[in-house]
């Protein structure tokens, strides 16, 4: 019998490496599409992946370059509206694949009965579309809750996104397990109160400060690709599987 009763999964940078790949490709089509000599490399990309939410990045890097426009929230909206569209062709393309055993561990989990949930500050629709295209037809469908985006008014560090997942699945912080890959996202998952929480570090997040999460590990790997931790341990099997997540859970619950 497991020790919890849902996992709630971060997207971007944990499901998938949608960053790099993803959002910013999609940044720099939308700049070209409405005819702004803006480009975002990956190295100022991920300068600017400091700020949660893509209208907040566009933001961000105005404020940076000292550009100030008239009716500038209209003309944020309508950009990332542009970017989004691009974002949403990539994914039906197939172009973003999901990490290496993010698909092994949601079958582990239903077959478990482990409820699924996602908690990212992108839009719902990204998330739904990445999951029906990046794993298997319908996928988005074994997720009993996708909290994202705008749904809530503080993003992450804010805890806000998963206390309202936690919320829409009527549990406690102590009945779940978190997994993001960012400093944003831990920092939003521990203020949430939940303990159990794993980070899968990505190449824009190895390095970051992950605060009081008490295993860190390189990916959720698997048979094919070992994972290896940062911060706690990983034995046998070297891969997260629901056996390491609920001694994970156990351990960070039972010293209350
Ligand atoms: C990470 C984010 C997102 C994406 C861009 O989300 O900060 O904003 O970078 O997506 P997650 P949007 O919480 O899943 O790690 O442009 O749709 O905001
Ligand atoms: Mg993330």
């Amino acid at each position: 019998m497991l020790g919890f009763k849902a996992l709630i999964f971060d997207v971007d940078g944990t499901l998938a490496d949608t960053e790099g790949d993803g959002h910013r490709v999609a940044f720099n089509a939308a700049f070209v599409e409405v005819g702004l000599d803006w480009h975002w490399d990956p190295v100022l990309y991920g300068e600017l992946l400091a700020v949660a939410g893509g209208k907040e990045r566009i933001r961000y890097y105005m404020d940076r370059a000292g550009i100030s426009l008239d009716a500038a929230e209209t003309f944020v909206a309508d950009l990332h509206a542009a970017k989004t569209r691009h974002y949403l062709s990539m994914l039906r393309e197939g172009r973003i694949p999901l990490r290496v055993g993010v698909m092994r561990l949601l079958r582990e989990a239903r077959e478990a009965g482990i409820r699924l949930a996602v908690a990212t500050t992108t839009t719902p629709e990204n998330v739904v579309e990445l999951l029906d295209h990046a794993g298997e037809p319908g996928l988005s469908s074994w997720f009993e809750v996708i909290a994202a985006g705008d749904q809530v008014p503080n993003k992450k560090p804010a805890p806000d996104i998963f206390v309202s997942a936690l919320s829409e699945l009527g549990l406690g912080p102590e009945d779940a397990v978190a997994i993001e890959d960012s400093d944003n996202g831990a920092q939003s998952a521990l203020a949430a109160g939940i303990r159990a929480l794993l980070v899968t570090v990505n190449d824009y997040t190895i390095g970051q400060d992950f605060g009081a999460a008490p295993l860190v590990v390189d990916a959720l790997g698997g048979p094919e690709q070992p994972a290896r931790a940062l911060v706690g341990e990983l034995d046998d099997p070297p891969w997260v599987d629901l056996a390491r997540l609920d001694r994970l859970h156990r351990d960070v619950w039972a010293a209350s």
